[in-house]
């Protein structure tokens, strides 16, 4: 069977305006993933359209399409691209299970929530002939499931190719998230099998690893056996967790250090403790973020931190607030995000009982523009303060005075490095994705995330944790 798989490139990563390599720095998994279930004589062409041009002009017997909402319009527009040529087309993804009946108009089949159990189902019954027009996951498990079909990613055309996912979901439950409307019917959050993770690390060559989970952290008893068994495998690391996991769970953090971890992302989204509330997101309530940066920073991790405005409790301070308390902190890189009311997310259920929804373009759904009416601010300045935000922190005073909160030189000089080389130097990456080379930067980047771990890690394992009486 000829098979297509198709990413199709979220609506700004192909603007002329946008920073390319955003986009070539990890390759997404959702495709490849299921692409395991294919059989060894079908014949495969797996294409992201952030990274290449796709070939349009073949004609496979069966296209899978994965749909987020800002790019939605775009698959669908392959989708009908490819029916009109006589195959069929098959949508599956977070924007499919949000909005099935959109979706349902573009595809022959469509796919709501993970695939691990529908896809084999499907595949089993399109070669019978008789697929159905519609798979609803219901079994939430990871066992048995065969390995990543890696031999479909184009390696070279990622910065750090080794993307890993070893869960799926999240413990949490926020209002904003996509999570919910995803896994409904179902678990919404379950783990790989240890020794199936561990054989994937292994499989991976190099050193560096990219986690893709939502919340790595997330099951101490699961994580804390990962990472002992990461410990000598030589690894480093980069991953996401909440400050609860960082703070609240005693030798978990130790151990993922010493397995490797060298930079995370946390969602601290706010300082504001009502936005906290109004989103349902608890687990960071009372939380001492500081201490939770002093933590990962006396142990050698840098933390890339998100930050979402436009919740009701914001007003027009809160952009010089935000900026102003992360560079004090530290943190090496931020992202900056307007709250973005998904369908199918509590937050737009809330959002349209409000009549406060006010676009209906999925491409503006990116979380750079304003969709909805914020309530203390305008939706102009709202906007402004966001990309004002972007500027203020990755000013090159910012980035020294940041730095200049570590106590020492190496970590002064590696923060300078890190966060110069991710922001200030655009056109290197863009020269190199053109001349397809960005893959040749990996060894760089391990080699300043291994050294700097080797100086940390062991001493501090001795030492008593300071968070644990927050
Ligand atoms: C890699 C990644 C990126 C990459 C590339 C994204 C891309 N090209 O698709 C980058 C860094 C560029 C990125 C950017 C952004 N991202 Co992003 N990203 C991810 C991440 C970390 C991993 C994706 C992945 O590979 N997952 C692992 C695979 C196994 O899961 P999966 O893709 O969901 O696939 C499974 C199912 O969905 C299903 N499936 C999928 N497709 C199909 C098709 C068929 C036919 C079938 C049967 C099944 C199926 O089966 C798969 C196996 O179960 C996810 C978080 C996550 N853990 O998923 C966020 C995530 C997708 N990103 C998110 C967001 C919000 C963004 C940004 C908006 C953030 C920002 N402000 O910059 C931008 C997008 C900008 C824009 N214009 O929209 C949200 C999406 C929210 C939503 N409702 O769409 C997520 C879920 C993170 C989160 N927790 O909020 N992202
Ligand atoms: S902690 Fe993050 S991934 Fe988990 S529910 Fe909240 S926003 Fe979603």
């Amino acid at each position: 069977m000829q098979v297509k798989m198709i990413l199709p490139a979220l609506t700004e990563a192909l603007s002329p305006f946008w920073r390319p390599i955003k986009y070539h720095l990890f390759p997404p998994l959702g495709l490849a993933t299921i692409a395991a279930f294919f059989e060894p004589d079908d014949d495969i062409d797996l294409q992201d359209e952030h990274v290449e041009t796709l070939n349009l002009d073949d004609e496979p017997d069966l296209v899978v399409i994965q749909v987020y909402i800002t790019s939605a319009y775009r698959a669908y527009e392959l989708a009908d691209h490819y029916r009109s040529k006589g195959s069929y087309v098959v949508l599956g993804g977070l924007h499919v299970t949000a909005l099935p009946a959109e979706a349902a108009q573009h595809a022959d089949t469509i796919f709501l929530g993970p695939g691990e159990d529908t896809w084999p189902q499907f595949l089993q019954d399109f070669r019978a002939g008789a697929p159905a027009q519609q798979y609803q996951s219901k079994i939430r498990s990871l066992v048995g499931v065969p390995p990543i079909r890696r031999d479909l990613i184009k390696r070279h055309n990622y910065l750090v190719p080794n993307s890993i996912v070893v869960s799926r979901g999240c413990p949490h439950h926020c209002d904003f998230c996509y999570k919910e409307a995803f896994y409904q019917g179902g678990k919404s959050f379950y783990l790989q099998p240890i020794d199936d993770a561990l054989a994937e690390i292994d499989r991976l060559p190099g050193k560096h690893l990219y986690f893709l989970d939502d919340h790595l952290f997330g099951h101490v008893g699961f994580a804390m056996e990962l990472f002992e068994a990461m410990e000598g495998m030589g690894r480093v690391w980069q991953a996401a967790a909440t400050v609860q996991s960082i703070l609240a769970q005693p030798a978990l953090l130790e151990k993922a250090v010493a397995a490797g971890l060298r930079s995370v992302f946390i969602g601290f989204e706010t300082l504001n403790f009502h936005n906290l509330k109004e989103q349902h997101k608890y687990h960071n309530l009372n939380r001492d973020y500081s201490v939770a940066i002093r933590r990962l920073r006396d142990y050698g991790v840098m933390v890339n931190g998100s930050f979402v405005y436009g919740m009701d409790g914001d007003d027009e301070t809160v952009f010089d607030r935000t900026v102003e308390w992360a560079v004090q902190q530290g943190i090496e890189t931020a992202t900056f995000h307007i709250l973005t009311p998904y369908p199918g997310t509590l937050l737009y259920d809330r959002m349209v009982a409000q009549q406060r929804i006010t676009q209906h373009n999925w491409d503006l759904y990116d979380t750079r523009h304003v969709v909805y009416k914020p309530m203390q601010l305008s939706a102009e300045r709202l906007e402004a303060g966001y990309w004002q935000s972007y500027r203020e922190f990755y000013r090159w005073s910012a980035i020294v005075q940041g730095a200049w909160t570590k106590e020492v030189w190496a970590d002064r000089l590696r923060h300078l490095a890190y966060t110069g080389a991710w922001k200030k130097s655009e056109p290197v990456w863009d020269l190199l994705i053109r001349l397809k080379q960005v893959n040749h930067l990996l060894p760089a980047l391990e080699n300043v995330l291994t050294s700097f771990g080797r100086r940390t890690a062991p001493a501090l394992l001795r030492q008593p944790n300071p968070a644990l009486n927050v």
